[in-house]
């Protein structure tokens, strides 16, 4: 058997601690799991932030009437967008995805429910410098970044992530983001270690799909589903702990993990509005308005350059 190779998930395995990259989640059991996540009754971003959506709808659409062109990083099914659509009456939608097939569709479907809605799919990597089709306008653009997503990076990832989608829009559009914000550790950790193991799958799943992008042998019995809340660092990590001592094999290399060693797989960070918004004013936006549910526990963020 050959595999292509994935030096990223080599390296990261070699390094102490070991770590694998939280985009190797997201293969097609693991993005199931991921949807699964969202309706569990700990994991309360998901629902905090359409539940804000709705609340505060009509003043956030207020506070960006003037953005004709909507672009979403990420977009997948584009299902956030069309509730932003609805509210907004955009003229067009651009849909911005490394997964270009599946983002097509929702595209499409998209496009199909609101008609006169020009909507386009562009595959791109939103880590890099982003060069979007010359035929959309520059003028009046909203960055639309919902789901908290912006915590899956580290702050400095995070700031050149923001400065790649200000560069953008020009001084009459906006980003619209969503942010999960600092709240009791019991919260925090609930939601990433939930009752059912939801998110133990989630995270375990991981070995299987690294198996079959390197051709390694982990066992995913093997490990244990750690989370936990890095005050010093405010960010949720999660973890794979070794139960045992395991060899890890791969066409070419080898790792051996002592009983309680751990791979590290994911962060999340957890912000306040002022850390938040000295991220933003450092990325170059520089009028903020943000809406918070009643507790406090999310925020969604109305960037201006
Ligand atoms: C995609 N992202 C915003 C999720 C989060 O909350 O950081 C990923 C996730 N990991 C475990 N549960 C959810």
């Amino acid at each position: 058997m050959h595999y292509p190779l994935h030096l990223d998930i080599i390296q990261g395995l070699a390094r102490h601690p070991a770590s694998i990259s939280p985009k190797y989640f997201y293969d097609q059991r693991g993005s199931r799991l991921f949807e699964e996540i969202t309706r569990l009754p700990e994991y309360y971003p998901t629902r905090t932030e359409s539940a804000l959506m709705q609340t505060h709808g009509e003043e956030i659409a207020r506070a960006i009437a003037t953005c004709s062109t909507v672009i979403e990083p990420g977009a997948g099914n584009c299902e956030k967008a069309r509730r932003l659509c609805e509210l907004l009456r955009p003229e067009r939608f651009v849909g911005l995805d490394i997964s270009a097939d599946f983002l097509r569709e929702g595209v499409a479907r998209l496009g199909a429910a609101m008609p006169g809605l020009q909507a386009q799919a562009v595959a791109g990597d939103i880590t890099r410098p982003i060069v979007l089709p010359l035929d959309i306008p520059r003028a009046k653009r909203l960055v639309f970044y919902p789901g908290s997503s912006i915590g899956n990076f580290d702050p400095l990832q995070a700031r050149q992530l923001l400065a790649n989608l200000r560069s953008l829009v020009d001084a009459d559009g906006g980003l619209l983001v969503g942010v999960d914000l600092r709240k009791d550790v019991e919260v925090l950790e609930a939601a990433y270690d939930d009752a059912a193991g939801v998110t133990a799958a989630f995270n375990l799943n991981v070995l299987a799909h690294v198996n079959r992008l390197i051709g390694s042998d982990f066992t995913p019995e093997g490990w244990l589903h750690r989370a936990f809340f890095n005050d010093g660092a405010s960010r949720i990590e999660m973890h794979l702990e070794a139960r045992a001592p395991i060899r890890v094999n791969w066409p070419g290399g080898e790792r051996d993990f002592a009983p309680g060693e751990r791979i590290h797989t994911e962060n999340s960070y957890k912000y306040t509005l002022p850390s938040f918004s000295a991220l933003l004013a450092s990325a170059g936006f520089s009028r903020m308005q943000a809406w918070t549910d009643a507790q406090g526990w999310y925020a969604m963020v109305h960037a201006r350059p």
